[in-house]
C-alpha cells in the first residue's frame, strides 16, 4: 500500500478530471492504469491505525458459511463438497474438493470487473471486456486486492437506528434507506468517517433471511422473484461515500442498493460504485454479531482485514474477512 495526499484528491463535485472521462466518474485519479479504485485510500498508516482500535480481542467473521443460501440467490449456482479420502494409500486422512463454485454464492465483494457501465461499455478507469478475460494478465483481477483490503472498519446500524425511530422497513421488499437516515445513525452512535474508512451498513436483510422457512428461501432466490432492501443510489450518496474516502462499502443485503435494480438504468449503484468511482460493493455480510457488539460497547469501529481469494483473473471473491475489536 502507498501513502496518499488525501487533501489532493478532488471532491465528488470536481469529478471527472480526466478528459473525456464519464460525469461522476474517478478514472484517471489515481493515474490511467490503476485498478484498485477507492482502495487506494487504504494506506499503510492506516492499518497501524486501525491496529490501535483492537482492544478487547473480539473476533467477528463477517463471511456466511459457504453455500448458506439454500439455494443461492440470483439462480447462482450452490458448490459441491466432497471429502477424498487418502484410503487407498493405507493412510488415515483426507482432502477437500469443492466444485461448481460460484465465488458470489454467498458473502462476496463484488470485483471492479463484476459490472461494467452500461452505455460507456466499460469498467472502472475505461477498462474494456477484452481486457478483462485476458485470463491471469487481466485487468481489475480480483487477486490483486489479495492484500489490500485492511484499514478502519466502521458500522452503521441503519436498521437498529429506523427500528427506534419507529418506521424499519421490511427487508423482503425494495424499499431503500435514504442518506440521510445514514448520516443520522452515524450520529446516533457518534461514529465519523474518516478518510480510508471500510463502510459496513446493516440493512436486517440476513438476519430476516436466516429466520425465513425452507419454503421461503427457495421462493425467493431466483433472479426474478427476489425483493430486497438496500441503500439509495443517487449522486448524493455517492458523492458523500466519496467525498469521505469510503474505501468499500459492504452491507448484509444481496445487492446494496434495493433488488431488482434496473440494468438498463445508469443511476443504478452498481454502476455509480463499481464502474464510475472503483467502490468496491459487498454483499450479504455478517454483521448481526458485530452490531450487537458495537450497541453494548458503544463502539462502532474496529479493525477489518479481508483477504479476497488470490484468484488470478476474478471477478469477485468471499470477503474471507474479520472485524477485530
Ligand atoms: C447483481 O446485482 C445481479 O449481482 P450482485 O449484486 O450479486 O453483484
Amino acid at each position: 500500500m502507498a501513502s496518499i495526499d488525501f487533501n489532493k484528491i478532488p471532491r465528488f463535485k470536481d469529478l471527472p478530471i480526466k478528459k473525456g472521462a464519464p460525469p461522476e466518474s474517478s478514472w484517471g485519479v489515481f493515474g490511467d492504469d490503476d485498478e484498485f479504485g477507492c482502495l487506494n485510500f487504504l494506506t499503510a498508516e492506516g492499518v497501524v491505525e486501525a491496529a490501535r482500535l483492537v482492544k478487547k480481542g473480539r473476533v467477528f467473521r463477517l463471511d456466511t458459511p459457504i453455500n448458506y443460501a439454500k439455494p443461492p440467490l440470483f439462480n447462482r449456482s450452490a458448490a459441491r463438497h466432497t471429502i477424498l479420502s487418502f484410503e487407498e494409500f493405507g493412510l488415515l486422512g483426507h482432502d477437500d474438493s469443492i466444485d461448481n463454485y460460484n465465488t458470489q454464492e454467498g458473502s462476496q465483494w463484488d470485483g471492479l470487473a463484476h459490472v461494467g457501465h452500461v452505455r460507456h461499455r466499460a469498467f472502472y478507469n475505461g477498462v474494456k471486456d477484452d481486457q478483462v478475460k485476458d485470463g491471469p494478465s487481466g485487468k481489475l483481477g480480483i487477486h490483486k486486492w489479495a492484500n489490500r483490503v485492511v484499514g478502519r472498519g466502521v458500522l452503521i446500524d441503519v436498521r437498529k437506528y429506523t427500528q427506534e425511530q419507529g418506521r424499519s422497513i421490511d427487508p423482503f421488499s425494495s424499499a431503500t434507506y435514504p442518506l440521510k437516515d445514514l448520516q443520522a445513525a452515524l450520529a446516533a452512535q457518534k461514529t465519523k468517517l474518516k478518510p480510508g474508512s471500510i463502510l459496513l451498513v446493516r440493512t436486517g436483510w440476513l438476519g430476516a433471511y436466516l429466520t425465513a422457512s425452507d419454503a421461503q428461501k427457495k421462493a425467493m432466490a431466483p433472479l426474478e422473484a427476489l425483493k430486497s432492501c438496500g441503500i439509495e443510489s443517487t449522486s448524493e450518496l455517492v458523492g458523500w461515500l466519496w467525498d469521505n474516502r469510503v474505501a468499500a462499502i459492504g452491507t448484509d443485503c444481496p445487492a446494496v442498493e434495493q433488488w431488482p435494480w434496473d440494468f438498463k438504468d445508469e443511476r443504478s449503484l452498481h454502476y455509480r460504485a463499481l464502474s464510475m468511482l472503483g467502490l468496491p460493493l459487498g454483499e450479504q455480510f455478517v454483521l448481526d454479531e458485530l452490531a450487537t457488539d458495537c450497541a453494548s460497547d458503544k463502539s462502532y469501529e474496529f479493525m477489518v482485514v479481508s483477504v479476497p481469494m488470490n484468484l488470478e483473473g476474478g471477478i469477485a471473491s468471499p470477503p474471507n474477512a474479520v472485524a477485530i475489536k
